[in-house]
């Protein structure tokens, strides 16, 4: 992942690196050292005293958002009672009964590194790697270039053992990750996005399409400078026209006082098409752009026009009916984007969702019909709300950080089918127009991933987990995974460990020393010298192969020392000093996306079947799905109000939002979560006339629920979300109440007790998390008091 979230320009921008001096804020007056850090929740300065306590945690001078205690969260976490301490062993586990139905019942026993890693290796070596699941999915653990936990975990098993079953595709942006390359050339969600500088001279009216620029900006997959917060107080007094499609009315919307569409979910397909028939109809649309810059829209504009099978006309008044925005309005939205400089601005949430396939695809259609991709202002972007998205690029490229090695395992689980898959080993499914056959996973080992958080469907999976042979975690902290496992091994924080990052994602204009602040605390150990530890048991050549014979101080001066940047300070004042900032060339404060393209389509051709932007492409038609077809398509997804059968039962779409004092489950374990709890529990956000149909005050406890399973979460009562709506943000700790039970209700409020694991379609089989009906009722009930760690014996 991290290669392509790098690859997005290949410039040659001059830049340079502003000369080293001394650190004023390195000083301190009271004693204190004060070390240099980064993290994806941004950078700072730690004081640490002279027994090697953090006293302080400050952010650095990059934080553009200081307010937000970001940085002081730290502290919190890396003292907090939730640390694993010791190795554990779940009691069965260890007493070699198995009982894999105990999984997240037992207590744990405390046990000796020597006893853990003895315990890993021989469950290692008794099984074949392609029954090993290494579900160390994304990194978003740890930004650091040596630490990565996918890294330093795939490492070990492509170098010790050759390899082990991955994750096909990615829960960000699974779906339209199939599918963009294909027909726009690049994946354009990781794309270097158009600069605020343009957008601020050149665009009128601009659209986040679901997009939530503000609160997805505040992390980063890097290091956030969060350096958008200051480009939004432009926008705000600027003239450009902010629209907002959303169900939701974010924080964003109201600070650039956006006009709200309120659409229905899941249904934004349909709003485009209905867009695209009025701009049609109206002779409105740019022909010379479709002739010119695309191909295949005659055989999309049959579809459009309802001259195909299902000879449905795609007209605004069809689209009013399914998004249940105004015909009015849909016809006024588009005489708007038409006649202004209008820079359309989509979102990832909208792509994780059934049929999410085709949101990207139909979105980049309705810019071709506008007309303006490739002028200033103009056209779309994926990601204007993600790390930094809109800021310049320093031109400075840096190696992506540790090569994991050679795989020899060519199957992986695609992201939304893993329960079904551990349920169903050697069943055969679709995927990408081929087929895909389960593994026979035996043991799963999961580092930096929070399998339980982020899946959907957690009642299955669970399930699935119980019929496990062996499960392993490494983490720094009793996470409702970590308490799922068999075997724990306690992790380092980022901050007991020296390491190294940049930031932001796309500016790439900081590059930060994450410098060790304190010893490991209790037995903790970094997964990295876990790993090499593993490794030497193994064997000389497997540990020689693990470390490439170099040091970890080796590796991180060498990812410093190979990037590209001419005027590189040295590796020891960086070091020093903490930080080195490169300053974007002027150049790179007027990138407009796709301007080479529009400017020269025969020599900047795009990578697509015809060179053009696909509005139909035959290599996809030609893999005959019935769910995904050659152009995009309006399909109903399984789970929404237009269903009128099913929202009888369940009659409110669940959204399932990133949170925004978290990144996923990180940081439900410290005080921040005081900022936005409700009776401790996570919030539901529901619109304040359903909740006077329910009966539901602000404050309120509530149990929402649904087949699949129940939660109890804390109401926040409204006029920010549409009628039919209720939003539960992604990532709070699973909390059982009762574990016995089969779908026992989380009290703390995981939404994905809820979230159906259905695949986006047979062909990408992402995950499709927001597509959910549930229904919701007012409950009495005791104070919830909160995530504890698990009892562990021999302490
Ligand atoms: N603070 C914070 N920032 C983050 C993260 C985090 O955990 N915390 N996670 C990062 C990661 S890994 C990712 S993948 C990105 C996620 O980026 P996204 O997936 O884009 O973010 P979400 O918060 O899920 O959703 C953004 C908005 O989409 C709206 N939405 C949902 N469904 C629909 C729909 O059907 N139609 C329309 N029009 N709008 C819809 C939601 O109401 C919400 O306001 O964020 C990144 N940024
Ligand atoms: N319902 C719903 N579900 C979703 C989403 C949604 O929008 N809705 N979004 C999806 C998306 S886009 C994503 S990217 C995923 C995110 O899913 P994950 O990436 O699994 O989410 P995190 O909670 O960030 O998990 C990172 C884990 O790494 C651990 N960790 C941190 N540092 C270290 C370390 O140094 N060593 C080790 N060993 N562990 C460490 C943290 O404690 C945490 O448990 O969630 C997905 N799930
Ligand atoms: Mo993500």
């Amino acid at each position: 992942m991290a290669i392509t979230r790098r690859k997005f320009l290949q410039s040659s921008v001059a830049t340079t690196a502003l000369a080293v001096s001394a650190n004023p804020l390195l000083a301190n007056e009271k004693g204190l050292k004060s070390i240099p850090h980064a993290s994806n929740i941004g950078a700072f300065y730690a004081d640490v005293n002279k027994d090697g306590e953090i006293v302080k945690i400050r952010p650095q001078e990059s934080d553009k958002d200081p307010k937000v205690p970001w940085s002081e969260a730290w502290k919190d976490r890396v003292y907090s009672d939730t640390r694993i301490k010791y190795p554990c062993v779940r009691k069965s586990y260890l007493e070699g009964k198995k009982s894999p139905e105990l999984r997240g019942k037992e207590e744990f026993v405390r046990v000796s590194w020597d006893k853990a890693m003895e315990l890993i290796l021989d469950k290692l070596k008794s099984v074949k790697i392609d029954e090993i699941y290494n579900a160390s999915y994304g990194s978003w653990g740890h930004p650091g270039m040596l630490h990565s936990c996918s890294a330093v975990a795939g490492r070990f098993f492509n170098t010790v053992f050759g390899g082990a079953v991955g994750t096909d595709g990615e829960y960000s942006n699974g779906a339209a990750g199939k599918v963009n390359t294909t027909v726009m050339g690049d994946l354009e969600v990781y794309s270097l996005q158009t600069a605020h500088e343009v957008i601020l001279e050149n665009t009128q009216v601009y659209v986040m399409w679901g997009a939530d620029i503000l609160k997805c900006n505040q992390v980063d997959y890097k290091v956030p400078s969060r350096a958008n917060n200051d480009y939004y107080k432009k926008y705000a007094k600027s003239n450009i026209k902010f629209i907002t499609i959303d169900p939701q009315y974010t924080e964003i919307a109201k600070d650039l006082n956006a006009q709200w569409i309120k659409i229905r979910p899941n249904t934004d397909v349909a709003l485009m098409l209905g867009m695209m028939h009025y701009l049609y109809t109206t002779k409105q649309y740019d022909k010379n752009f479709i002739e010119k810059y695309t191909d295949g829209f005659d055989k999309f504009l049959p579809y459009l026009l309802g001259k195909t099978e299902d000879k449905v006309e795609k007209t605004a008044s069809w689209a009013s009916k399914i998004t249940g925005v105004d015909e009015d309005i849909i016809k006024q939205l588009a005489d708007t984007f038409v006649k202004n400089r209008t820079f359309l601005a989509g979102n990832w949430a909208m792509q994780r969702a059934h049929h999410g396939e085709q949101a990207d695809w139909t979105l980049m259609v309705l810019s071709a019909f506008i007309g303006q991709i490739g002028l200033p202002g103009g056209g779309f972007g994926f990601s204007m709300h993600y790390a930094g998205g809109g800021q310049a690029f320093s031109g400075v490229m840096l190696p992506v950080g540790l090569p994991q090695g050679k795989n020899k395992v060519d199957v992986n689980i695609p992201a939304s089918r893993i329960s079904e898959a551990l349920l169903n080993p050697g069943k055969k499914i679709n995927f990408k127009g081929g087929k895909l056959t389960y593994p026979n996973i035996k043991v799963m080992y999961a580092v930096g991933s929070s399998v339980l958080g982020h899946h959907p469907n957690a009642n299955e999976l669970i399930k699935a987990i119980r019929t496990l042979d062996t499960v392993v975690v490494h983490e720094p902290w009793w996470t409702p995974m970590a308490k799922m496992a068999d075997i724990v091994l306690p992790s380092t924080t980022p901050l007991e460990r020296d390491d190294m990052s940049y930031g932001g994602s796309y500016s790439q204009d900081y590059v930060y020393a994450m410098k060790k602040v304190i010893e490991p605390l209790w037995e903790s150990r970094n997964d990295y010298d876990v790993f090499e530890e593993m490794a030497k048991r193994v064997g000389e050549r497997e540990h020689r192969k693990f470390t490439g014979n170099r040091t970890k101080m080796e590796r991180i001066k060498g990812f410093y020392e190979r990037s590209d940047c001419p005027n590189y300070v040295s590796f020891e004042d960086f070091w020093e000093k903490g930080y080195v900032y490169f300053e974007p060339s002027e150049d790179a404060y007027k990138y407009v996306r796709h301007a080479e393209f529009r400017a020269d389509p025969e020599a900047n051709k795009l990578r697509t079947e015809s060179g053009k932007f696909q509005i139909f492409s035959q290599k996809f038609a030609d893999l005959k799905l019935k769910d995904f077809k050659g152009h995009p398509t309006w399909f109903e997804p399984a789970e929404w109000l237009g269903d009128e059968e099913k929202t009888k039962k369940y009659p409110f779409h669940v959204l399932s939002p990133h949170p925004k004092y978290r990144i996923h489950s990180q940081l439900d374990n410290c005080f921040m979560r005081k900022l936005y709890k409700v009776g401790n529990r996570e919030p539901v956000m529901i619109n304040s006339e359903d909740a006077k149909k329910y009966n539901i005050k602000d404050g309120d406890t509530v149990e929402v629920f649904n087949e699949r399973g129940k939660l109890l979460a804390g109401a926040v009562v409204t006029d920010k979300i549409m009628s039919g709506v209720i939003s539960i943000c992604e990532g709070t700790w699973y909390d059982p109440e009762n574990t016995t039970d089969e779908k026992p209700r989380c009290i703390a409020g995981h939404v994905n007790v809820l979230t159906p694991s259905i695949p986006t379609s047979t062909m990408a089989q992402s995950t499709s998390a927001n597509t959910c009906l549930a229904s919701i009722k007012k409950v009495d009930e005791k104070a919830y008091v909160g995530i504890k760690a698990p009892v562990v014996k021999g302490v």
